[in-house]
């Protein structure tokens, strides 16, 4: 690894099968980024037990997310690719973090407020409440210049910028104090039944999302169910979440700005606008798909990615923890 270039972190979490969001908002992203940047990305399955999971599940998600990040195109030759529980490091910063984290803080966190609102018999764990805090702990190990996620991380990476400040100003100088790299185009991509909230994979309703295993004609079924609105006009309006979500993915994936494709629709129905929209997700997932399950067939090779990437941010990441518990007054072992 280079060590004059910027580094990257980012991660997602394996809390089910990927969605068209965490394809458009966060790997296709970093798919250009890993020629001109230091990255890691990681699979952050720790986070992912901050709501219960099945066991088999999450080991399952967990290989399909690492098969998912290299069929999107993330090389692992330059990419440095781990499974986060595999790095012990990351709870040990998570720790000293949450000791420096207010409790006002956490509870002002979006995410926990309506992660915890889904939650039965109002058993919201610990681990959701602090889960900010590790994902301080995520991106400060790795001395990360910039995070690219989506919109929806905004409120969580600014929480780690002043985790990392405070830590600076109480103890000297030790963490880069990290940027947000957040595109303007698919920042956030929404509920495909609901588009005033964002597309989540463990969302309920199976037609609220695109998942990234779905086959072309569920594809194309979903977003004839799309929610739109009942003025048939393709334009960009807040006015029209529903037809502005459409807008921003089918531009996301070709590259055609938002203002073309209004003038390409004008005149034309809501159907034959959805019918494009479909057809352009479809054939940029398949591709995607069938290179997915070839991996998958292969977890020799996904095991080796793992491994390697794991030893890779282990050694930078103990160097970080290492100046961490000395500044806090850690006596060393
Ligand atoms: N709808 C979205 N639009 C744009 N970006 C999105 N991301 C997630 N959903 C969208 C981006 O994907 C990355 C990984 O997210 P994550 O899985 O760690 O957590 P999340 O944001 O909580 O994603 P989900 O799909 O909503 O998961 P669940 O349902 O388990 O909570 C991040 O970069 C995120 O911005």
């Amino acid at each position: 690894m280079e060590d004059n270039k910027k580094v990257i972190f980012s991660g997602i979490q394996p809390s089910g099968s990927l969605t068209l969001g965490n394809y458009l908002g966060a790997i296709k992203n970093w798919t250009n980024l890993q020629d001109e940047y230091n990255c890691y990305y990681c699979i952050v399955d720790m986070h992912a037990i901050t709501v219960p999971k099945e066991p088999k599940d999450l080991r399952k998600n967990t290989l399909e997310v690492l098969a998912n990040y290299v069929a999107a195109g993330l090389d692992p030759d330059k990419v440095t690719l781990f499974i986060q529980s595999h790095v012990s490091a990351h709870v040990e910063l998570g720790w000293v973090l949450n000791c420096m984290t207010y409790y006002g803080e956490l509870g002002r966190m979006t995410q926990f407020k309506d992660k915890s609102k889904k939650q039965e018999n109002n058993n919201i764990t610990a681990g959701l409440f602090t889960y900010p805090s590790l994902m301080a702990a995520d991106i400060l190990l790795y001395q990360t210049d910039l995070v690219p996620v989506g919109e929806d991380q905004r409120q969580h990476l600014e929480l780690s910028r002043d985790i990392a400040i405070r830590f600076n100003n109480r103890y000297s100088e030790t963490f880069v104090v990290p940027e947000p790299y957040i595109s303007k185009v698919g920042a956030k991509i929404m509920n495909l039944q609901d588009p005033t909230s964002k597309m989540s994979k463990s969302d309920t309703n199976d037609n609220s999302y695109i998942l990234l295993s779905d086959d072309d004609d569920s594809i194309r079924r979903k977003f004839k169910r799309a929610v739109t609105d009942s003025l048939g006009i393709v334009k960009l309006s807040d006015d029209q979440p529903g037809v502005k979500n459409l807008l921003g993915i089918y531009s996301k994936i070709t590259g055609e700005s938002v203002d073309n494709l209004v003038q390409k629709y004008e005149g034309k129905g809501y159907a034959e606008f959805k019918e494009d929209v479909a057809e352009i997700v479809v054939n940029e997932l398949r591709p995607l798909r069938e290179k997915r399950d070839d991996l998958l067939k292969n977890k020799d090779y996904l095991e080796e990615i793992y491994h390697k990437g794991a030893e890779k941010a282990e050694n930078v990441a103990r160097k970080t923890l290492r100046k961490v518990y000395k500044k806090v007054g850690f006596i060393p072992r």
